[in-house]
């Protein structure tokens, strides 16, 4: 697919208890108020498959997970979110604001796992062609304190169960895609309260309203 479509697709990612989900529902609202259909979704999963596809992949399991398997499962839910969700609905001329992307597998698999980012290039460009989020916001905060925050929340599954310094590898993954594209990425200190955050967040988002 081309990367022209009608709608604007935004991702929203980051390690481990930055807010994601507090703050995707904050744009949901800001882009709603102004009267944008806003599909939110999330990956991995966003279709049944995928949904599948994604509890597979957080289940904590005796068998070793091959890391290559691991991420052929990232790119097979994304394929099918990509061409029974995300398309279909920015061509409508909906906005997508998906909860993770592709940076995100980059970030954990690339950076956290030490897989190539050449290969993860590879499948990027089979399952996606053109296709790139439009905007990216990064909440970036301390790894200690966000795990700090997630541990309050639910027990962990097989991702939240990795140790500090693989998610200290993701961060300064994230960190460093953003730096190399600056017009896509948009840095969010999400070390801040909560209300600061999305001050923050309001802001960039101006920058993307037509
Ligand atoms: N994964 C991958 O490896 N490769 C890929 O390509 C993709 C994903 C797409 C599932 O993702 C896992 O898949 C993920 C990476 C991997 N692994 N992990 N871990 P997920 O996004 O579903 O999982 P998650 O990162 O654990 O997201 P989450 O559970 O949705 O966390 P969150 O949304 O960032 O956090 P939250 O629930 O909004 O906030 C956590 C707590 O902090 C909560 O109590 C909030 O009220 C509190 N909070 C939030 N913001 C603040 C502020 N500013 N101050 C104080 N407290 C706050």
């Amino acid at each position: 697919m081309s990367s022209k479509k009608p709608g604007l697709f935004i991702t929203v990612e980051g390690t481990e208890g930055v807010g994601k989900t507090s703050n995707m529902n904050f744009i949901r609202e800001n882009l709603e108020a102004r009267g944008i259909e806003v599909v939110c979704t999330r990956e991995p999963g966003g279709t049944p498959l995928a949904e599948e596809l994604r509890e597979l992949l957080l289940a904590k399991r005796e068998e070793k997970v091959d890391e290559t398997a691991e991420l052929l499962m990232m790119f097979a839910a994304r394929s099918q979110h990509l061409q029974s969700l995300i398309i279909p609905s920015l061509m409508r001329g909906a906005w997508v604001l998906c909860d993770r992307f592709t940076d995100a597998t980059y970030a954990y698999q690339g950076g956290g796992r030490g897989l190539s980012m050449q290969k993860i290039e590879q499948l990027e460009s089979l399952v996606q062609g053109q296709l790139q989020p439009d905007a990216t916001f990064v909440l970036d905060v301390d790894v200690e304190l966000g795990l700090e925050r997630a541990s309050k929340r639910s027990e962990a599954d097989r991702f939240e169960s990795e140790k500090v310094e693989f998610f200290e590898r993701v961060r300064a993954c994230y960190l460093s895609r953003a730096e190399q594209d600056p017009k896509r990425f948009f840095v969010i200190n999400a070390g801040q309260e909560l209300a600061a955050v999305q001050q923050d967040i309001a802001q960039q988002l101006e920058l993307l309203l037509p």
